[in-house]
């Protein structure tokens, strides 16, 4: 009967194709039926959200079609498919970013205006999908993207959390958490398989079992969990080509816990199972420190466990011999937060399948990647033994007999180097005894990825020496890329337009590379006037939206300064602030000549802190507090403004970007192991005010150092200054900006007192004092690029025009050629 049913598929395959049309007309009728049938609205009677919701169906409609045909196909072709699991994606909002990758935007927006509606305001209807915290969460959706558009057999795998990342609520300049239930209003977006679901097993004992006269391991569970399937199809550009993002939701489990219900007690049998939801109910809003929560881990195992379950189905429908694994498998681990995946392969290979320990071994060795995207020891992740005995006693064995064979084999390597045997050893024996994951990971992949090259270089010599000198060929790196698609072609359409008018061509959308065309048009006359144009207007849409927001009225005429991004220490918005200090304290002391020499600027600051991070909260509202004093100083005017901008997210960074004239990526050099922020800001036309960080050294080989605004110490000199620590005495700028919040200038003096000593008194950790100095400089020299508006734009196009090595296309590439050994798979039709 499959095999009859799979013959009718194929069939119909050619049928399919162009099943839907997408005329205006067509378009339009879609969009009402969806209105009248799946909104259940009147056509003649709906508003714009309804608007939206009948016409996302409509495009929804449209993907599930590509999306059935580039399935088939892959089913068909049975390439090799690269399995990428992450914890976190943060995709934003998927309506115009579909509607242009289906190549059918400017349809769409004839049909609604038919119909009375307008297309940009319809998408503004839709809320951000915002499964994720930060740069690795929207890196994992970028690179969806490129995986699309590139045409490789690619699924993406997470976990579909009930709650979002945090809406960021301001009151009195003060962060207060509100929970995100994105789901409220439904999503078009996603798919529920109902009938894609997979048990998920926690707790219990592990019990030892005679088989075929041969012993084996049988994990007794004491909980049960199910994972349904929810599908998200992401289409590709200018292919036909979409994949799946697999996010997986935790319901209670059918097969299991008949004894409570025996029990008598109905009502609490009921609420103990609802319970199991609990698990994909929210996500973590630290992107740094989780160690140790059971809930944390918890949903860890369970989307790798089921994720780990669906690729072995897949795989096993169409072989019976576990040897082809590796042909057919690439498995990516997003960070370390997938890494239980390992011990997960190793127990359904060996428990399940039967395979020898030394057979799945190998097969383990060949199909796992792992990325790491941390720069710190302090960071990476550990898992309490007592923990993992306790939720998984079964993988915590498997784990102990992976480390004690690695260790045996270590020791035939290095010999009995106790300290270095110990600093490899999966296992930590200190005061609590835990599972390193990155060293697990790292054991266990075939290669190791760092995300640029500045991190890689940390990497061999820091955080992971002692593996580089034992397998050099494992390590690699990739920097990092961002999507043209989103943060050009849809976020910023007139710059777009006006790209493909001097190219004479859309094809950089899917070759960015030519980017690099526009080089020799930077000093054209006509070009920069149009660049100019473009600037302004977005400027324009970006002053609209502060004044909406905050009722503060800017200068088009002033440079948008911008720093949005997480707020951490090691990022140094406080250095931003301090700067915007000095700078109000220069103004307020010059005479009326010198202040007509003042280039104006807004400064805008965007960003969340994780809830219990409480100086990075403490510098939010030492932002607002000089923002409520800068602002209302008649003295200062439009000379410099102070903007916070709440609830930053994909949306918000949409927006702000394509305005912003400067852009700050500031972090404390050998911190940032990356960066992807400044690679959209670089792609708009924005220029750059950055310290050699991340992925920042790169840029400046690709655009060159005079066109952007370099500052601070070096990677290497940062231990020296720590050592050296700032002297208050001869950074006397430096003294006054922090001794004016000390003295309560802004008020809230104590408040703000703990936020002081970390950057005086001998602290300065992140080295603000010792850099304040090149950062005041960087700054007048943007001033002064800034009053030649001809030279600003011939930087602003060089920056585009330098931007195409960081497209998450070109880092995808690499991935598939180098780490996954994956080939492209386009679906013909
Ligand atoms: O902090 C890093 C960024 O530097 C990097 O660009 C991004 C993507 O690689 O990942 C960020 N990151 C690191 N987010 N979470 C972690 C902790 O592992």
């Amino acid at each position: 009967a499959l095999g009859e049913r799979r013959a009718k598929a194929e069939r119909m395959f050619g049928l399919m194709d162009g099943f839907l049309k997408s005329d205006p007309i067509s378009l339009q009728k879609d969009i009402l039926n969806h209105v009248e049938y799946t909104v259940a609205r009147s056509r003649f009677s709906f508003d714009d959200f309804e608007a939206y919701q009948g016409l996302s169906h409509s495009v929804r409609d449209r993907l599930i079609e590509r999306w059935h045909d580039t399935q088939l196909y892959f089913k068909r072709k049975d390439p090799k498919r690269v399995y990428f699991l992450s914890l976190e994606y943060l995709m934003g909002r998927s309506l115009s970013n579909s509607v242009i990758n289906l190549g059918i935007r400017d349809e769409y927006a004839e049909a609604l205006s038919q119909l009375g509606f307008e297309f940009e305001v319809l998408a503004e209807q839709e809320g951000d999908a915002a499964l994720g915290n930060g740069g690795l969460a929207r890196l994992s959706a970028c690179q969806m993207d490129s995986l699309a558009t590139l045409d490789y057999p690619a699924w993406g795998y997470g976990l579909r959390y009930q709650y979002g990342l945090f809406r960021q609520l301001i009151l009195d300049g003060f962060q207060h958490e509100q929970p995100d239930y994105w789901l409220n209003f439904g999503n078009p977006w996603e798919i529920e398989r109902i009938h894609v679901t997979y048990p998920v097993k926690f707790y219990g004992t592990v019990e030892e079992e005679l088989l075929n006269g041969k012993k084996c391991k049988v994990w007794i569970p004491g909980e049960m969990v199910e994972a349904v399937a929810y599908d998200n199809p992401i289409p590709g550009y200018g292919t036909r080509n979409t994949i799946t993002l697999r996010l997986w939701a935790a319901k209670p489990s059918d097969q299991y816990d008949m004894e409570s219900y025996n029990t008598g007690d109905y009502i609490n049998a009921v609420v103990n199972r609802q319970k199991a939801e609990t698990i994909s109910s929210v996500l973590y809003p630290d992107d740094r420190s989780h160690q140790g929560k059971e809930l944390r881990l918890k949903q860890q195992y369970f989307f790798v466990s089921a994720s780990i379950q669906d690729i072995i189905r897949r795989f096993k429908d169409a072989h019976n011999n576990f040897d082809e694994f590796q042909e057919k498998v690439a498995l990516q681990l997003n960070d370390t937060h997938p890494s239980l995946a390992i011990s997960e392969v190793m127990r359904v290979l060996v428990d399940e399948e039967n395979l020898d320990w030394s057979r799945a071994w190998g097969i383990v060795c060949k199909i796992f990647s792992f990325t790491t995207h941390t720069v710190l020891a302090e960071g990476l992740e550990k898992i309490p033994v007592d923990l993992l005995g306790s939720l998984l006693p079964r993988h915590l064995e498997i784990i102990y007999d992976i480390n004690f064979n690695f260790v045996e084999e270590l020791k035939k390597r290095i010999g009995m180097d106790y300290n270095r045997l110990s600093r490899m050893s999966i296992v930590e024996d200190g005061a609590v005894k835990s599972i390193r994951s990155a060293n697990l990971s790292i054991v266990c992949s075939h290669t190791v990825n760092g995300v640029s090259r500045v991190h890689f270089e940390l990497l061999k010599t820091k955080l992971f020496k002692d593996f580089y000198e034992l397998w050099p060929e494992k390590f690699q790196y990739k920097t990092n890329g961002v999507t043209q698609r989103r943060w050009i072609v849809v976020s910023n359409p007139s710059l777009c337009g006006l790209i493909s008018k001097w190219l004479g061509t859309e094809a950089w959308i899917r070759n960015v590379d030519l980017l690099t065309g526009l080089r020799e048009y930077a000093a054209n006359a006509d070009l920069q006037q149009e660049w100019k144009m473009v600037r302004k207007v977005n400027k324009m849409r970006l002053a609209e939206y502060i004044e909406a927001m905050s009722g503060l009225k800017v200068s088009l005429d002033a440079m948008f300064d911008v720093q949005i991004k997480r707020i951490h220490e090691y990022k140094r918005q406080l250095l931003n602030i301090l700067g915007i200090i000095h700078r109000y304290d220069c103004i307020k002391s010059m005479n009326e000549s010198d202040r007509r020499k003042v280039v104006p600027r807004v400064c805008i600051i965007g960003g969340k802190a994780a809830p219990g991070y409480e100086i990075a909260k403490k510098i939010i509202k030492l932002c607002h507090a000089v923002a409520e004093k800068i602002n209302n100083d008649s003295d200062v005017g439009d000379l410099l403004k102070l903007v916070f901008i709440p609830d930053y997210n994909v949306s918000v960074a949409e927006l702000v970007i394509p305005g912003a004239d400067l852009s700050q990526h500031i972090s404390t050099a050998g911190h940032e192991a990356s960066g992807t922020g400044c690679m959209k800001f670089l792609m708009n036309g924005s220029l750059l005010l950055a310290t050699a960080d991340g992925s920042t050294v790169e840029i400046i080989e690709e655009i060159g150092a005079e066109n952007l605004f370099l500052f601070g110490a070096k990677v290497d000199e940062v231990p020296m200054l720590r050592e050296k620590g700032t002297d208050m005495r001869v950074n006397l700028q430096f003294a006054r900006v922090v001794r004016m919040i000390r003295d309560g200038y802004f008020g809230f003096q104590d408040y703000f007192e703990s936020l002081c000593d970390t950057v005086d008194g001998g602290s300065d950790f992140y080295l603000l004092g010792s850099d304040f100095g090149s950062y005041l400089e960087a700054q007048a020299a943007a001033d002064k690029a800034f009053v030649d508006q001809e030279k600003w734009t011939r930087m602003s196009i060089l920056s585009t025009a330098g931007s195409g090595r960081f497209s998450s296309d070109r880092t995808i590439q690499d991935y598939a050629e180098n780490t996954w050994g994956i080939e492209r798979c386009r679906c013909p039709f």
